[in-house]
Order: C-alpha cells, then sequence, then structure tokens
C-alpha cells in the first residue's frame, strides 16, 4: 500500500470517527469536548451498545453503522474502525476508547 492510500484511510477512518460521534469538524475548538458534547458523545456510545454491557463490539458497531451504510460495503471499513479505536486490543471499543476516537478524529480533521 503507498503512502497516500494509508493517507487516504487513515482521512476516512477519521471522517467515520467524526460521523459517528455526530460532530462537525472544529467541534471541540478548545481541544476538549464541554458538557453538551460529552453528553452527546456518551449518548451516541449508548445508541450503539446495544446489549448495554458497557463495550461496542464488531458486531455493534456493523449494525449502528448499516442503518446508513450499504451492509456489503460496511464490514470490513468498520473491522478497521474497530481496530484503530481499540487501544487495549480486547476487541470491543469501551466508552474511554469511543470518547478519545471521536476526539481525535475530529480534532484532526479540523
Ligand atoms: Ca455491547
Ligand atoms: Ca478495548
Amino acid at each position: 500500500m503507498s503512502d497516500e492510500e494509508d493517507n487516504v484511510e487513515a482521512f476516512l477512518t477519521k471522517a467515520m470517527w467524526q460521523s459517528i460521534g455526530g460532530f462537525e469538524s472544529g467541534a471541540f475548538a478548545g481541544g476538549d469536548p464541554d458538557d453538551d458534547q460529552e453528553k452527546s458523545i456518551q449518548k451516541a456510545f449508548g445508541s450503539i451498545d446495544i446489549d448495554g454491557d458497557g463495550r461496542i463490539s464488531g458486531d455493534e458497531l456493523l449494525h449502528w453503522v448499516t442503518r446508513g451504510w450499504g451492509p456489503n460495503e460496511a464490514s470490513e471499513d468498520v473491522a478497521k474502525l474497530v481496530t484503530a479505536a481499540d487501544g487495549d486490543g480486547d476487541g470491543f471499543i469501551d466508552y474511554a476508547e469511543f470518547r478519545g476516537a471521536v476526539v481525535n478524529a475530529v480534532s484532526s480533521l479540523s
């Protein structure tokens, strides 16, 4: 894979996290979410965490994402999202990992 493709992939990964969190570019102008934005991140996390166990599995993320996307094209991209966000490598995205991915995505795209 070329550097350019890497960059495109990194950009798309960030853009997906941004859209999953529901934030515009530059939403966290001060670097951190404010209280309302924090609530929005918690709400987004809760709506994806279907079984309410406090962590998002690949299946849960795929289910959420494919409400808006075609399921065929999404599964590979969703697997990349999980890998990108799963800091401790347990195969699930907990709230801290989710919040970090969204904040990082929105900050770096703005
Ligand atoms: Ca879950
Ligand atoms: Ca994890």
